[in-house]
């Protein structure tokens, strides 16, 4: 029974949410490329990762763009309000300084997914400018990568059990 004027509580405290960043080009996937990236498009992969965020109680706010600056925004849009981020920067990874600064003002785990593995491809791929800011990265494990990235952010901001 609740009191007269009691605040009925309708649903529990708000999931943390986890911000999946997705750079230019990878809202091809599933088109071109498949022995390289797959056959999954990027709508698969992020129900992957939302489906095992709800396993761990977290919320997947997702953006694919073809821009380094709206990316950028993105950043600094979830500080103070995200409580972690997992980006495939796309080929920004190999060169976005702007990226890198931008994730290195944002407080709280940064993993960086690859579904190919950079380091086993073309020279200019074995560089990553985002590495030096991210707490880890996952490469070369395909679509599974997505789910392994938020198994890891689970982890990180302590909801392995929910
Ligand atoms: O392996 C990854 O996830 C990459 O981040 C994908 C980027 C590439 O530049 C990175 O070196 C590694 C490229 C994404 C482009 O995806 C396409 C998908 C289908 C057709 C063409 C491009």
């Amino acid at each position: 029974m609740t009191e007269a004027g009691a605040p009925t509580a309708v649903s529990g405290p708000a999931a943390p949410v986890v911000l999946l960043l997705a750079g230019p080009n990878l809202d091809l996937l599933g088109d071109r490329q498949p022995e390289v990236y797959g056959r999954d498009t990027l709508a698969d992969h992020v129900a992957t990762a939302r489906d095992a965020a709800s396993r761990h109680g977290l919320a997947v706010e997702d953006l694919q763009s073809n821009h380094e600056g709206e990316l950028v925004e993105a950043v600094h849009g979830a500080r103070g309000r995200c409580a972690a981020i997992i980006v495939n920067p796309g080929a920004l990874t190999h060169y976005s300084w702007a990226l890198h600064d931008a994730l290195a003002a944002f407080h709280g785990p940064v993993v960086e997914l690859h579904l190919s593995n950079p380091a086993a491809r073309e020279e200019w791929r074995h560089t990553s400018v985002v590495s030096p800011v991210a707490t880890g990265t996952i490469t070369g494990l395909g679509g599974d990568g997505y789910r392994l990235a938020v198994e890891a952010v689970a982890g990180l901001i302590g909801r392995e059990r929910t």
